[in-house]
């Protein structure tokens, strides 16, 4: 048998698919978080599924975490397949007007109905979902202009789902990051672990960060601010090539950790996580065919 790999499904999120099925009927609109820096791996593929005939806005997140250029090929690229993102910063507030001017219009067509029927208009109901950690809870507190909610640097902060009202056109929806019972795409299953949407305990971090290497090391320069392995080599003087992702770490833990691979794969990744490395766009869109 295959080996399962890298798999996550704690029992919170499990819970929390059964209580969005019953909470969907009362959802006008879905708002659909992604991550900019892993935007195709970030992307729930039961989504659309659930959504409906609901309407959804694709909000793209984190874009203070990926360099301008890998924005603009991106926006291009959602357009060309019909889409219309709302591009977010859920830390520093960039695109909250947006996002609420989007939530609002995508709504209008709910009290339009309302009004036709004799009804007085009402806020209109907007469900944040997307994988964990991307960034829902967060962009929540931005739209409200409060901490409502609680939002950590890690996966599976949100337990259960909550309603936040704004008091105005919209109420949201929290919920805790979903993500499909089964990782098929590993690759993807990497980018996740990379980027801490997924929990810790489900991976091998050496494993993880060498992937991270990896990817840092041929990554062209529309996709990352400046070139990595000059970059690599400057923050943790090591010279060694980054391809060769086991031996690097191995040289940088005898730099900065004792030896201890273990802890200087932790390293790496927070440094990532937290931008340390500068704006990198870990996938690109895919060419046209
Ligand atoms: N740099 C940056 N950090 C962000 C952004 N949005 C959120 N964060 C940070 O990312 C972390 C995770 O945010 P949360 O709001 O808890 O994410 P979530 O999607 O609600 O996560 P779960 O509830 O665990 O599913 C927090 O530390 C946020 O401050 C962003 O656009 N840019
Ligand atoms: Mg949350």
């Amino acid at each position: 048998m295959a080996s399962p790999g890298i798999q996550w499904y704690p029992g919170h999120v499990a819970r929390a698919e059964r209580q969005l099925r019953q909470q969907l009927d009362r959802v006008d609109l879905v708002l659909e978080v992604c991550d900019a820096r892993i935007l195709q791996a970030s992307r729930h593929p039961s989504l659309e599924r659930w959504a409906g005939n609901k309407p959804r806005v694709l909000v793209v997140n984190r874009r203070d975490m990926v360099p301008p250029a890998a924005r603009s090929s991106w926006h291009r690229w959602l357009q060309q397949q019909g889409e219309d993102p709302v591009w977010c910063d859920g830390r520093g507030g960039g695109g909250s007007k947006a996002l609420l001017q989007a939530a609002v219009e995508a709504g209008a067509a709910l009290n339009t109905r309302r009004q036709r029927r004799g009804l007085r208009p009402r806020p209109v109901r907007a469900l944040m979902l997307g994988f964990p950690n991307v960034g829902k809870s967060a962009l929540i507190n931005r739209l409200v202009g409060r901490r409502a909610v609680a939002s950590e640097r890690r996966a599976g902060v949100t337990r259960s789902l909550q309603w936040v009202r704004m008091g105005g056109q919209v109420d949201l929806l929290d919920a805790p990051g979903i993500l499909p019972p089964r990782l098929q795409d590993q690759e993807a299953a990497l980018l996740l672990a990379i980027c801490d949407d997924i929990g810790q305990a489900a991976y091998d971090h050496e494993a993880v960060a060498q992937a991270l290497l990896r990817h840092l090391a041929n990554l062209p320069p529309p996709r990352v601010g400046q070139p990595l392995t000059g970059l690599l080599a400057s923050r943790y003087g090591v010279t060694t090539d980054p391809r060769a992702p086991h031996r690097w770490l191995q040289a940088a833990a005898a730099e900065h950790a004792s030896g201890c691979t273990a802890r200087m794969a932790q390293r790496l990744l927070d440094d990532f996580r937290r931008g340390r490395l500068g704006a990198v766009a870990l996938q690109a869109p895919q060419p046209s065919p």
